[in-house]
């Protein structure tokens, strides 16, 4: 497969250094056989996550400067909005801090408003801290994601897709009355960053205004799932990508975004009203206690001077060419050596197929985990599992709740790192696809009660 150069040159380097491999079984032992635990000195490649994590341009350092600080009315702010307004074409902005600041201020005056006996929101697939926030809020939180995403060997353009089907079964069963909101998670991250199309956005947007539901996307990383619209789905390619977004967001009310993905600031994110005045006005009032005053939501004004950049920068079409390139040359490379992985590669990571891999490790064994560990011994690399450790148990039963894949997501965070690079990763997971048979599975030495697979210790069995 051919690479895509990086279309930018490196200004400012950060040295990382590789360690040997004696040094790294010390170093995971002491980690308790959790990579969250293993200090990021001690890590070569860091592919746990692309949140927070991308380079930042020359263009977006040098606006770090201008920050106006003010606790009201910042300049930096007014010219933050005023790119919402035309990349986005949404008309209310609040800044927050992350994605989930977002949600703790949206998902409850939701709520409130739609005053349901027992509400729910749907979604293709909530994120785990938007579940924990529909939770948090008081709504259930149901995913109808299209079956084809289970499979993964199969080819299919949009694996981040709505079940349309289940999707009106859910809100006929429920009743719409009960529905806050449909969450349009683009692309798809739980999925393995895979794209939504139009006509499916399209579509839940008809369905939930005939049904008077509110529709928000989670905008994360909405400028990779337009590329996959104008490169996969039929009369977008000639598409200019600022419409290819513009029409992407017209079909929701509201939108969250995590910023620290797309638009590649270390920290930031917003939530944003296409014209929904009163929830706007809601969401503000809440805004000002959880996350700072409405003019700044928990940012410095420096930091909406990078956001502000972030925004355009994320949406040029040759910097969205290499970056998903990037992403499939890995994926092609491990699938040329036999290694499985989430075909198509998504967006903004690889997904390899650990339960495919490592049959013999049963899934409360945690086969991605136990290849995480092995990818950091063999070279230094970070990944991240995301099968039942993450999953954990059902609080009624204490069971664990069954996963339908067990993947191990390598996360590739946007302008760190070179194509070189993705050829270390690759060589290193397929010097230990030849000896899979020795790797053993897990068990808990220290299991915590919530989201244990962030300070879960193990051993191997
Ligand atoms: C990731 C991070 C965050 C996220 C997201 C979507 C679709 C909202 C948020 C919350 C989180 C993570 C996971 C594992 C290791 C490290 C970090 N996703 N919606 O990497 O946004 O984090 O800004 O509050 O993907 O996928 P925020």
């Amino acid at each position: 497969m051919q690479r895509i150069p990086e279309p930018f040159r490196i200004k400012m380097v950060e040295p990382i250094k590789v360690t040997t491999r004696e040094d790294r079984e010390k170093f995971l032992l002491e980690a308790g056989y959790n990579p969250f635990l293993i200090d990021s000195e001690d890590v070569y490649i860091d592919l746990l996550t692309d949140s927070g994590t991308g380079a930042m341009s020359a263009n977006q350092w040098a606006a770090l400067m201008v920050g106006d600080e003010a606790y009201a009315g910042s300049r930096s702010f007014v010219k933050l909005v005023e790119s919402v307004r035309t990349l986005l074409r949404y008309e209310h902005v609040i800044p927050v801090h992350q994605g989930r600041g977002a949600e703790q201020i949206l998902f409850p005056v939701m709520v409130e408003r739609k005053r349901a006996a027992q509400p729910v929101f749907i979604s293709n697939y909530h994120f785990d801290t938007t579940a924990a926030h529909v939770e948090l809020s008081g709504a259930e939180a149901i995913n109808v994601l299209t079956p084809e995403a289970n499979d993964t060997q199969a080819w299919y353009d949009f694996k981040g897709n709505f079940d349309l089907q289940a999707l009106r079964a859910v809100i006929d069963a429920r009743g719409a009355d009960n529905v806050v909101g449909i969450i349009v998670t683009v692309t798809c991250n739980s999925a393995g960053g895979q794209p939504v199309s139009m006509g499916n956005i399209r579509a839940v947007s008809e369905l939930a205004r005939a049904n008077g539901i509110t529709v928000v996307l989670d905008a994360a990383r909405f400028a990779e799932n337009a590329w996959f619209i104008k490169q996969r789905e039929p009369g977008y390619a000639d598409t200019p990508i600022g419409d290819v977004i513009r029409e992407m967001f017209g079909y929701a009310d509201v939108f969250t975004m995590s910023a620290k993905k797309d638009p590649m600031v270390n920290m930031g994110g917003l939530c944003c009203f296409k014209e929904d005045e009163e929830l706007f006005r809601a969401a503000q009032v809440r805004c000002v206690p959880m996350e700072g005053f409405i003019t700044y939501g928990g940012l410095s004004g420096r930091d909406m001077e990078a956001l502000n950049i972030g925004l355009w920068e994320c949406a040029d079409e040759d910097h969205l060419a290499y970056r998903i390139g990037q992403v499939a040359y890995l994926g092609e490379r491990l699938r040329a050596g036999g290694v499985p992985i989430q075909y198509p590669t998504g967006g903004h990571a690889v997904f390899v197929d650990a339960g495919k891999m490592l049959p013999h490790i049963a899934p409360d064994e945690f086969p991605a985990q136990a290849l995480a560990n092995e990818l950091y011994l063999e070279g230094g690399v970070r990944g991240v599992e995301i099968g039942s450790l993450l999953l954990g148990r059902d609080p009624r039963t204490g069971k664990q709740k069954p996963s339908p894949l067990e993947l191990l997501r390598l996360t590739i965070p946007r302008r760190v790192y070179t194509n070189d690079h993705m050829d270390y990763i690759a060589d290193c997971l397929l010097a230990i696809r030849q000896r899979t048979g020795a790797i053993r599975g897990l068990q808990f030495v220290y299991e915590p009660p919530v989201l244990r697979h962030f300070l879960a210790r193990l051993e191997p069995r």
